[in-house]
């Protein structure tokens, strides 16, 4: 059994973005694990007491942090049953993917929702959080959150790789989901769990067609919201 460490708040909600590209490719390759939700400010008391982020999986004695880390180590470990990338060029093209959500449509998203997902933090991250946020972006959350119009106004051509990529095809894996589905999934449930804004609707029919099979795939895993 693997445990996967994820951010939980106060809803219970499992809503770390890059955790759920991990808990989806444990799924694909048919692993049997668990999602255990933390708070931010417990991530250096789980395993070995060295981490510094979520996702970090155990698998017996092997302890592995870093969602990209974590899902070519599954890819080269795990070689029985479905690929996760579907080869070295579609590894290549998935980096791609994970550079674009983690810098680019993921900010422009915290943007839009920064006070709703610091509001349902649990008590204890509260002020973890402020602090170290307002130190990485030099403003206060408030004046962050004042960027939400702005960000709003940017999101469609944000959106329009993935939107344009789901009109000519079913999955970003092609015929099948693969793992760059997983990492743009990963966003919509960090939104999801975090926050009133719809982006499947914000994002169209396409996308909401999708992220809607996203949700039934693996037995529904991601409908549960941990
Ligand atoms: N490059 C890492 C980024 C992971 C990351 O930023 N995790 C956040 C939660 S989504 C975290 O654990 N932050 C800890 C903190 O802010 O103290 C990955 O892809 O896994």
């Amino acid at each position: 059994m693997i445990t996967t460490y994820h951010l939980a708040n106060a809803d219970g909600a499992h809503f770390s973005p890059h955790a759920w590209r991990t808990t989806m490719a444990l799924a694909h390759k048919g692993l049997e694990h668990e999602s255990r939700g933390v708070a931010f400010t417990e991530i250096s008391t789980i395993c070995d007491g060295e981490r510094k982020i979520v996702p970090t999986i155990e698998d017996g004695e092997r302890v592995l942090s870093d969602s990209w880390a974590i899902a070519l180590h599954l890819e080269d470990s795990v070689t029985s049953g479905r690929s996760l990338f579907g080869g070295e060029k579609g590894k290549a093209h998935a980096l791609f993917i994970n550079n674009w959500a983690s810098f680019g449509l993921q900010p422009l998203l915290l943007q839009i929702m920064i006070l709703e997902l610091f509001e349902r933090l649990q008590d204890r991250d509260k002020v973890y959080f402020r602090e170290s946020r307002e130190k990485r972006f030099g403003r206060s959350l408030e004046d962050h959150a004042a960027l939400a119009d702005e960000a709003r106004q940017r999101l469609p051509a944000m959106l329009s790789p993935l939107s344009m990529t789901l009109n000519s095809q079913t999955w970003l894996g092609g015929d099948v989901p693969s793992y760059a589905d997983y990492i743009a999934l990963g966003a919509f449930q960090w939104v999801r769990t975090s926050s009133s804004f719809d982006l499947p609707g914000f994002a169209g029919e396409k996308v909401s067609a999708w992220h809607d099979a996203m949700l039934d795939l693996h037995d529904c895993l991601a409908r549960t919201n941990t």
